[in-house]
């Protein structure tokens, strides 16, 4: 298999969050040896791993998913979802009738407010960020290999196993989209312990208030 061959040779960059920071993620491609070739950034002797969130918040959000993409594509990066392309396929994608909601992600003001940069900056291409959308089903949820795994919140061994059992995969599809939007449901305990991590109890007296 070329892409075992290729890890036992090859060293990994974990690239964290980029949440649409394009400049910046130039910069650090360019400061760790990854040159553009043909248009796409790629290094002589590494691969970079990116570990999900390359949309919202930021400036670049469709220059950030198209250089990624590319990079993927080309074999030079590898991704793993991240919940803020798990959140935009569920914003993005109808209820089904009869289920109580109009979409899988309730467009309430705080997911409103998440996504608007996302939504403003593809505003113009409608049928690009469709195409994204689409892609974001085909990056997988973890790499499990044999000198390293990668997950964007938390490694669940038990509910990774019975989800290669169940996905015979890493990658959700639409049946499973749908079903996650349930949060007691497997597919839903996947996607939030997984994506978004999981609880710890703060010590006694302590406080902690998000800004939301
Ligand atoms: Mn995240």
């Amino acid at each position: 298999m070329p892409g075992q061959e290729r890890s036992a040779s090859r060293g990994y960059d974990i690239i964290g969050d980029i949440h649409g920071c394009a400049h910046t993620l130039v910069r650090l491609l360019d400061q760790m040896g990854y040159r553009k070739v043909n248009g796409v950034y790629e290094h002589p002797r590494r691969q970079a791993i990116f570990i999900g969130d390359i949309i919202d918040r930021g400036p670049r959000i469709r220059e950030a998913l198209h250089l990624v993409r590319d990079m993927v594509e080309h074999g030079s990066a590898r991704m793993v979802m991240g919940n803020h392309e798990y959140n935009a396929l569920g914003y993005c994608t109808r209820a089904r009738p009869g289920s109580g909601k109009t979409f899988l992600r309730e467009h309430n003001a705080r997911h409103d407010r998440l996504i608007r940069e996302t939504l403003e900056q593809f505003e113009h291409y409608p049928h690009e960020w469709n195409e994204f959308l689409e892609w974001f089903y085909t990056i997988p949820l973890f790499i499990d290999e044999p000198d390293f795994r990668a997950v964007h919140a938390c490694w669940d061994s038990d509910l990774i196993t019975k989800f290669k059992e169940n996905q015979g995969g890493a990658c959700i599809d639409d049946e499973f989209l749908h079903a996650s939007a349930a949060i007691e449901s497997f597919a839903g305990q996947v996607m939030d312990t997984l994506l978004r991590g999981t609880d710890l109890r703060l010590p006694p007296g302590v406080k902690i208030t998000g800004k939301d």
